[in-house]
């Protein structure tokens, strides 16, 4: 009877959401499962201590019931609806929205999801009927707020673990650091350093919890990683065995970093400074290139391009060192703006504000590293920053939900050079002119469409050396295409791709999900590695082709390589190839 009565309300509400979903945000419905693994990745907010306040109209919780559904909404949702609920890429759930709904609604809507993209948590099995109404009450209480992060607790985590005086003045070892790749170790909080010449493992070095990316200092000696906790590595490659020298947390959860690159007249500004990026609180830092000394704070809080309403958590996404000028390019996602910061004088900082989309996340430079490319994901659009004139070139619309990584750049026999993203939410793989001086016609507008293997791409790579384009797809759903790769070859693009079994390739004899992720070329440009990513207890590998035969050229297994996931060549990631 109860179940009845449940599904005649779920009818009712489903019908209403698939009205409103089908008037106001046509561009989400049919989310695939992709996008929503994707982007319900578990903060570490979740572990945070935050206050309850009363809310008299709120239905009644106890202290005890609060702390769990808050911890299950740091864990499941906060990535859609935002730490503060006032909605992200999902919608908002503030209490003058969730109290006027009801309780019943919001277990309907929790328990069957929606349309426009809410998962169906209880009749996937995910949660039980209990959770969805602990949660469905939950969300009309008023949103916890998690702490601020500010200079004081920055300074308080700030370890300089070998002081600059104490490094070595040479390299003092025999590895070629151009072609060592940083492999992320996402579920024990570590990077395997791998020798690309010899594919041995240097050393395993400790860093934040799930660490997302590694990019390295201007001049490639030093690593700089961090992790979803903010906690940022910083790995001195000179070293007997490179390990870390220096670490700091720059927040509560992060996802980006990088490091000064310019030289030219206003000097040389290569291993001075580096910059890191926070989801919360939403605000970047400027650190000593050196010792990671945190030097200055800046929020990101402020208005959305197009409606001017304010956001409170505006979350910095994708960060990127300029070539052209002392600058670093910070996209902030829910604002949809791209902020070029100067930081030739901390003192008085001066940013160029660039509105474009909402919702920017992941990019790359074209292939002269003057435009950056950069994904402004659930608006389906690439904007285009142009790091010279210090102004917008362009925006792109492409497929559904674009995840470049950094992107891909060749020479299309028709169009001149190109840059390329695959897409999370359907199967094209967008390219888009990137010469406005001998290309005008084509320069940013989306000049092709190519056809992959299905949605769940993630990331896409080319090098100038290489005849060839990959493209990974480890979010979709059919196993044989998340184990697998597709390559083009960039001079006969009609001819459709080329599938390479690297999971089968790996040879691994358990059942883990084996998905392939992130094509990465060695310095040279004739190999391309890969990661078999499998849970915590499976086990994983990294695999590597041959660019020029398209071949298995080495399996690297060792129990160590836990959950690798993106991996970075030093050369390339110092020098922005890709
Ligand atoms: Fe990422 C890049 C954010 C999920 C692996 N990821 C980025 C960047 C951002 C970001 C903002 C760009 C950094 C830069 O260039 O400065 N990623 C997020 C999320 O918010 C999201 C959706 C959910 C989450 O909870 O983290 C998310 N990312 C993932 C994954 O599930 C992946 C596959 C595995 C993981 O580590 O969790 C993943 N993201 C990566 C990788 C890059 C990345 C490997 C760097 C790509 C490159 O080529 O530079």
């Amino acid at each position: 009877m109860k179940n009845l009565k449940l599904k005649a309300a779920a009818a009712a509400v489903l019908g209403l959401a698939m009205a409103a979903a089908g008037a106001q945000d046509h561009k989400r419905e049919g989310v695939t499962p992709a996008e929503l693994n994707y982007q319900a990745g578990s903060s570490p907010l979740a572990k945070e201590d935050m206050h309850q306040s009363a809310n008299p109209k709120a239905p009644p919780m106890s202290k005890v019931e609060f702390d769990r559904a808050r911890q299950i909404y740091f864990e499941r949702c906060a990535g859609c609806h935002g730490v503060l609920r006032k909605g992200a890429t999902g919608k908002p759930l503030t209490p003058d929205i969730t109290q006027a709904k009801g309780t019943d609604y919001l277990k309907v809507f929790i328990a069957y999801g929606s349309p426009a993209g809410m998962p169906n948590w209880q009749t996937s099995g995910e949660m039980d009927e209990k959770t969805v109404d602990l949660m469905a009450r939950y969300v009309q209480h008023d949103p916890p707020v998690p702490p601020e992060f500010g200079m004081a607790q920055m300074k308080a985590t700030w370890k300089v673990v070998v002081p600059p005086a104490q490094r070595p003045t040479k390299k003092m070892n025999s590895y070629n650091i151009d072609n060592i790749f940083s492999t992320t170790l996402r579920d024990t909080g570590e990077v395997a350093l791998i020798d690309g010449d010899t594919k041995q493992i240097i050393n395993i070095v400790k860093t934040g919890y799930a660490v997302h990316i590694t990019r390295t200092s201007g001049s490639g000696r030093y690593l700089f990683v961090i992790g979803r906790d903010a906690k940022i590595n910083m790995i001195d490659l000179w070293m007997p065995k490179p390990d870390n020298v220096a670490e700091v947390r720059i927040g509560l959860e992060a996802r980006s970093v990088d490091t000064s690159k310019y030289k030219g007249k206003e000097g040389d500004f290569s291993d001075k400074l580096a910059i890191a990026g926070a989801y919360w609180p939403p605000q970047y830092v400027i650190m000593n290139g050196d010792t990671l000394e945190p030097l200055k704070i800046v929020a990101t809080r402020g208005m959305v391009v197009g409606t001017q309403e304010y956001h409170p958590e505006p979350r910095v996404a994708s960060i990127v060192a300029s070539h052209f000028k002392p600058e670093f390019l910070v996209n902030v996602k829910e604002t949809g703006k791209t902020m070029l910061v100067d930081y030739s004088n901390l003192d008085a900082l001066k940013t160029t504000e660039i509105g474009s989309a909402p919702f920017l996340h992941d990019g790359g430079w074209d292939s002269t590293q003057r435009y950056f490319m950069v994904a402004a994901n659930n608006s389906n659009k690439i904007s285009v920053i142009d790091a010279k004139d210090g102004k917008l070139a362009g925006i792109v619309d492409v497929g559904k939900i674009p995840h470049p990584g950094r992107g891909a750049n060749f020479i299309h026999p028709k169009f001149g050079p190109v840059w390329a993203t695959g897409h999370l939410g359907d199967e094209s793989i967008s390219l888009i002119g990137t010469d406005p001086k001998k290309h005008k016609q084509y320069a940013f507008k989306e000049v092709a469409k190519l056809t992959g293997p299905g949605g769940g791409a993630l990331f896409i790579k080319s090098h100038p050396k290489s005849q060839h384009l990959y493209s990974d797809t480890p979010l979709n759903p059919d196993a044989k295409i998340s184990q697998s790769v597709v390559v083009f070859d960039i001079k006969n693009l009609d001819k459709g791709y080329e599938v390479l079994p690297i999971a089968e390739w790996a040879g691994l004899t358990d059942d883990g999900a084996k998905r392939v992720v992130q094509p990465e070329y060695n310095k040279a440009g004739d190999e391309v590695w890969f990661s078999v990513w499998s849970a915590k207890n499976k086990q994983s590998a990294m695999v590597i082709v041959d660019d020029k035969t398209l071949k298995l050229k080495a399996v690297i297994k060792d129990p160590r390589l836990i959950t690798p996931t993106g991996h970075f060549n030093v050369y390339n990631t110092q020098h922005d190839v890709y």
